[in-house]
């Protein structure tokens, strides 16, 4: 483990696919690092204490000897650029860079506003619709960031029509991605390195596949090897650990 270049305390939940972006780069660059474990259906994101970290009610934030650093594709940059030779995993070549920024912001725009649909309506709906409509519209007025998505879902969920848009994006991001590989000779979506881009799309493919839909990218021969490249290493193993998935903790989603 590298200690040299300080302490960081990393606040995050276990499930949260942001997260997941941060812990995965903390390990494969061998970081040590503490855990603040926010329980985000209690609402430790929201307590004041919290919101003086990140003031929009979320995880992840890092501190970093009394730095603090919040968003997850922020974060991840922050780590390489206190030590841009500590397991790198940014190109050094601008023009690559730049790609690899670009598929970032595609995957930001349209692959993690659409794997929230379904996490909502298949895992976590039910503790909402446990709530009365008062304690509901609480909760909904109390977040920062998305009063108005839960609003919209309401206690009975995202529309048909929503579930197929969010799948139908989550399937062009699959197709975007091998159209990737393809163009760089793989394995990873800029070529023989895994980047910052894998690492921001990862988690999302993760959850997908959770929730039973990994027929999404099944047509995507490159995809399903990627997939399975990132999932067989050691750095994975040590980012998904136990209470990680959705399927672990919510009974309703187990397979059997
Ligand atoms: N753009 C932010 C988004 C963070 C985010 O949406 N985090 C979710 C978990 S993945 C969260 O904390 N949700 C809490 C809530 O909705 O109250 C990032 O990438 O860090």
């Amino acid at each position: 483990m590298n200690s040299n270049l300080g302490n960081f305390k990393l606040y995050n939940a276990l499930q949260s696919t942001c997260s997941q972006r941060v812990r995965y780069t903390l390990h494969y660059k061998n970081l040590s690092f503490s855990m603040e474990i926010l329980d985000l259906f209690s609402g430790d994101q929201l307590k004041p204490e919290y919101l003086k970290i990140n003031p929009n009610g979320v995880v992840p934030a890092i501190d970093h000897d009394g730095k603090i650093i919040i968003d997850s594709s922020v974060i991840i940059e922050y780590l390489e650029d206190i030590d841009p030779d500590l397991n790198s995993l940014r190109p050094g070549d601008p023009e690559l860079c730049a790609n690899m920024r670009a598929m970032i912001r595609y995957f930001d725009e349209v692959a993690g506003p659409s794997v929230r649909i379904p996490s909502y309506n298949m895992a976590f709906l039910p503790h909402f619709q446990a709530m009365t409509e008062q304690e509901f519209i609480a909760v909904a007025e109390s977040k920062p960031l998305r009063k108005e998505f839960l609003l919209k879902m309401g206690r009975t969920g995202f529309s048909e029509k929503d579930m197929n848009e969010s799948t139908s994006k989550i399937k062009s991001t699959a197709d975007r991605m091998d159209s990737w590989i393809e163009k760089s000779s793989g394995p990873y979506l800029l070529g023989k390195n895994i980047s910052y881009a894998d690492i921001c799309i990862m988690p999302i493919l993760v959850r997908m596949q959770d929730l039973g839909m990994p027929d999404l990218w099944e047509g995507n021969k490159r995809v399903s090897e990627w997939f399975e490249l990132i999932q067989s290493s050691e750095t994975y193993k040590q980012t998904y650990c136990q209470g990680s998935l959705l399927s672990q903790v919510y009974s309703h989603l187990s397979k059997n």
